[in-house]
């Protein structure tokens, strides 16, 4: 198929810097696959640091950043600020800044315009709350928030698609392999029909959702799941088995 196997880990609002320390000596020491592309994303305070320590391999990622290269925005950062670090990516519309700070689609759409923009690739977030899973509104709501992101861009090669269903999010519920596989292989058909066959092709779609060690190899089989953003789990030793997850 082509597409890069991809490994993201979102430490989130979590980490020291004594965990930074270890957790960095331990990405420094992790052999990552050919064929496999990791990208870390510590909280923004520890970002330079990280970036600096790091091995070039690993990339590293924000968690978030606003529309505007700089000016009067009190607590944002821009990805112009973030390239000045050499930070290649960012996550953006995670459904925690969804939930907690209403990020809407349209400023989601936004955002990530303004990343790609400035030469900063792109985690797009996107997920359905278990009650919209079980009022079959599943395939509604992550298309239209795909569609929140097409309507701004048209170049598709520096976005990474992270379907991420809200319920499984740090619950220990992981989605099963084959309900990740129905929903990537239906946004991966909203990809062909709306945007261009080749986009389709080529766009990584990963799962996020209680990814750890154990269950990581046998969602990494399901042929429209193209890695995984790995938020508990990759503070912790198992991460390494995740990153070599599609041996
Ligand atoms: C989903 C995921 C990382 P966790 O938020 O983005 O977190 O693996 O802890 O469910």
């Amino acid at each position: 198929m082509g597409r890069n196997f991809f490994v993201g880990g979102n430490w989130k609002m979590n980490g020291s810097l004594a965990q930074v320390k270890s957790l960095v000596a331990q990405l420094n020491n992790t052999v990552i696959p050919s064929g496999t592309e990791v990208v870390i994303s510590p909280p923004a305070i520890y970002i330079d640091r990280v970036r600096q320590e790091l091995k070039p391999e690993i990339g590293v990622a924000a968690q978030n950043s606003y529309t505007k290269a700089s000016g009067a925005f009190t607590g944002e950062i821009s990805p112009e600020q973030l390239k000045d670090l050499g930070i290649d990516w960012v996550i953006l519309g995670h459904s925690e800044r969804r939930e907690y700070f209403n990020e809407s689609d349209e400023f989601v759409g936004e955002k990530t315009a303004h990343a790609l923009a400035a030469g900063v690739s792109v985690i797009a977030c996107i997920g359905e709350k278990l009650e919209e899973r079980e009022t079959d509104k599943t395939t509604e709501v992550v298309t239209r928030q795909l569609k929140g992101i097409a309507d701004k861009i048209n170049d598709w090669t520096n976005v990474v698609v992270a379907y991420e269903p809200v319920w499984a999010i740090g619950t220990g519920k992981v989605a099963t392999p084959d309900q990740a596989q129905e929903v990537h292989a239906t946004l991966r058909k909203w990809l062909a029909d709306n945007v261009s066959e080749s986009v389709a092709e080529s766009t990584r779609i990963i799962y996020g959702g209680s990814v750890n060690g154990s269950n990581a190899a046998e969602l990494a089989k399901k042929e429209d799941i193209d890695g995984f953003l790995v938020g508990g789990a990759c503070l912790k030793p198992e991460f390494s088995n995740i990153i070599a997850a599609r041996l």
